[in-house]
């Protein structure tokens, strides 16, 4: 008899990962983000949502002077666990260019993980989840629900009642390319 494919035999846990990026040609930089982690043999990228632009949100609220961001949301099934998940976006973060000078700063891309199999934790800074933020964020939860409209935060509810509860502005984008995936 054949030994089984070892392969064939791993499971995935899903994740979500919301991108956004306010620096250089911002819809590209995501296309490449995502092309990137599905490289990745540890990460099938499952579904992509809409790109959305949305007006900078800085630690003292809204900003028009910064640049606009565009964010997009992916669900994605993975064999990491949720610190490595963490270790292959932060990798995909540098081979864009990403530059950690300021907190909620300008930046080429940033890939945050919103949910990772529904666990609830921050006993650990560098994973806290779901992520501390999503929960207020349109910017986040409106291109969640494009991929999942029946999602639920972890610890918060269904994400369709929380994006309509949300008041950062946010708007579909066209960047003429087609869907993200
Ligand atoms: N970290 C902890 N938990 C997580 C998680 N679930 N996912 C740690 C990702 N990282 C997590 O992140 C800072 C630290 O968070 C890391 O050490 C990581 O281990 P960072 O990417 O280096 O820096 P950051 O993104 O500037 O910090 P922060 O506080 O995570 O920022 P946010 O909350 O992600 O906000 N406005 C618009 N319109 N669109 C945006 O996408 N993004 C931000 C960043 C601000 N304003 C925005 C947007
Ligand atoms: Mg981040």
């Amino acid at each position: 008899m054949n030994a089984p494919r070892p392969e064939r035999l791993r499971v995935g846990r899903p994740a979500v990962l919301a991108f956004g990026s306010n620096l250089g040609d911002r819809a590209a930089t995501i296309r490449e983000a995502l092309r990137l982690l599905a490289a990745d043999p540890a990460v099938r990228v499952q579904a992509a949502s809409r790109l959305f632009e949305t007006p900078a949100l800085k630690p003292e609220g809204v900003s028009d002077e910064a640049p606009p961001y565009l964010n997009a949301v992916a669900r994605v099934n993975t064999i990491l666990d949720p610190l490595a998940l963490l270790g292959a976006v932060n990798q995909v973060e540098d081979e864009l260019g990403r530059v950690r000078e300021e907190r909620w700063g300008d930046r080429t891309i940033d890939i945050d993980i919103v949910d990772f199999d529904g666990i609830v934790s921050d006993d650990d800074p560098r994973i806290v989840l779901p992520h501390p933020r999503a929960h207020e964020r349109a910017f986040v939860l409106a291109p969640w629900l494009d991929v999942d409209p029946d999602a639920v935060l972890p610890g918060y509810g269904p994400v369709a009642a929380l994006a309509a509860a949300a008041i950062d502005p946010v708007v579909p984008y066209d960047d003429g390319e087609g869907a993200l995936s």
